[in-house]
């Protein structure tokens, strides 16, 4: 009994076990290329998130050109109201702005309160005006446009 029962069951089994065998190689296929999708799709985000992060700090902050040892910054008065780069780096020492305001914006000056030399007078539209001053102690020092109190930046020496 035991040993008819062995034989039937074995010939029922085989076929049965051979077909899913062969869906089943197909699928790791598959799933490897899946895994490998997501891996490299993780891998580009991640080297996607670091990029992005360098560009905007370097463009945020300016820093100046050296013109016979001064350190030079152009910075530009803009029709909205800004000031651009509004975030300046520099060494101590001799630092100029040179301050730009193109045609049809409002006029504007550069100012840094805390350097009494520091101070362009009033910038009209399509004007330029050049301020030289140094500044020996490391800090952050603001400067604005006194015309307009909101229009303001920063200028880092350290
Ligand atoms: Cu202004």
């Amino acid at each position: 009994m035991s040993v008819m029962t062995g034989p039937d069951a074995l010939p029922g089994l085989a076929p049965s076990a051979g077909r899913p065998g062969r869906r089943r190689t197909a699928r790791p296929g598959t799933l490897a290329l899946m895994l490998a999708v997501v891996v490299l799709g993780l891998g580009l985000s991640g080297c996607g998130s670091d990029t992005p992060a360098g560009p905007p700090s370097a463009a945020a902050t300016a820093t100046p050109k050296i013109e016979n040892g001064v350190q030079v910054f152009d910075v530009v008065g803009t029709a909205s109201l800004e000031f651009s780069p509004s975030a300046l780096t520099a060494r101590p020492g001799k630092i100029r702005v040179n301050l730009t305001v193109p045609a049809g914006s409002a006029p504007h000056n550069f100012v840094i309160p805390e350097i009494p030399e520091a101070r362009t007078s009033v910038t009209s539209a399509g004007t330029s005006q050049s301020v030289t001053f140094t500044i020996d102690k490391p800090g952050s020092y603001s400067f604005l446009c006194t015309i307009h109190p909101n229009m303001h930046g920063t200028l880092t020496v350290g």
